[in-house]
């Protein structure tokens, strides 16, 4: 595996409540270097970004804000994505709220147009994120980013997404909390949608499977973007948009153990941890031990399983 890329992404213009751009330093506090060296792999931390001066954009949206902040984050961290992969890394980037992707996710795409390569999206999140600047009501562009990775139109303040992602290489874990607009946008498209109900009837692993095995198949590069209210509130309760019924402890690790047997994934965000909202650090621990298992931690240490 390359050498693991940190970089935080202290980023909270894209929602109302302030305490994400705690997050970067929650995770080092919570030991994600240690954990990640732990498992055998070289771990670089590149530190975190800052904004760069505001370029005046606008949205005919009035309920949109902080639109020049969020496209200047995005513009920085795509470029930092791809000098962490094009050095080879494994970029995390640590979050910050969900409209980092708008920027990491961009960074994965151009790295991997370049590579003549298809780019895959994992998004684990209570929210399918589905929302153009033009159709969220609440304004939050944190609700936006798939909508912008899947070349959705209303992105025009936004950097042309390097190439947008066909909807049957985007796979949805954890939804239960989708708008109208969003679930009409969804419906329109053949996304992978496992929203709890589907995992609930199937569980996480055959759908998780056939996806693995698609991206296999097209030699593709895979970004996962996981978002903290994926997990149930009861064990992640440092978020602001918090969702009762979400994946247990073993369901997470699952998914990130599935994930390291597959070898396939090339970029990881971790989004939304807002530790002003958490119980000594909690939520950020229970987030580095799912990286643990992302990099090769097991509960018990067999032989790996076919892949
Ligand atoms: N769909 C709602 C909105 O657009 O405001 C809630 C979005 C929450 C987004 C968080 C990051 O996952
Ligand atoms: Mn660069
Ligand atoms: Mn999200
Ligand atoms: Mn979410």
């Amino acid at each position: 595996m390359p050498k693991t890329i940190l970089i935080g992404a202290p980023i909270d213009s894209g929602q109302r409540r302030p305490g994400c751009l705690m997050g970067p330093a929650a995770y080092r506090v919570a030991g994600i270097a240690r954990e990640i060296s732990a498992e055998g792999h070289g771990v670089e931390d590149w530190g975190d970004l800052t904004l760069p001066p505001l370029k005046p954009v606008t949205c005919p949206n009035p309920a949109v804000h902080s639109l020049a902040e969020t496209v200047g984050w995005a513009e920085i961290l795509m470029d930092r994505v791809d000098d962490a992969l094009s050095a080879g890394g494994f970029p995390i980037v640590m979050g910050g709220d969900h409209s980092l992707a708008l920027g990491s996710a961009a960074g994965a795409a151009a790295f991997a147009a370049r590579q003549d390569r298809p780019l895959f999206l994992l998004w684990l999140d209570a929210h399918s994120d589905f929302h153009t600047p033009l159709t969220t009501t609440s304004g939050n562009l944190h609700g936006t980013p798939l909508a912008y990775i899947a070349g959705r139109d209303g992105f025009d303040a936004f950097p042309p997404f390097p190439a947008p992602v066909p909807a049957h290489r985007i796979c949805m874990f954890g939804i239960r909390s989708v708008d109208p607009a969003e679930q009409a946008a969804m419906l329109e498209r053949d996304i992978f949608i496992n929203d709890m109900r589907v995992i609930d009837e199937r569980g996480l692993v055959a759908p998780l499977r056939e996806f693995l095995d698609l991206v296999r198949r097209e030699g593709g590069m895979l970004h996962v973007s996981l978002d903290v209210d994926f997990l149930d509130p009861s064990i992640a309760p440092a978020v602001g948009t918090t969702v009762p019924g979400g994946a247990s402890f073993r369901e997470a690790h699952l998914v990130m153990e599935l994930l390291h047997e597959s070898g396939l994934v090339t970029s990881l965000d971790l989004v939304e941890l807002n530790p002003f909202l958490d119980d000594r650090g909690m939520t950020a621990r229970l987030m580095v031990d799912l990286v643990g298992s992302l990099m090769g931690k097991k509960v018990f240490d067999r032989p790996t399983r076919a892949k």
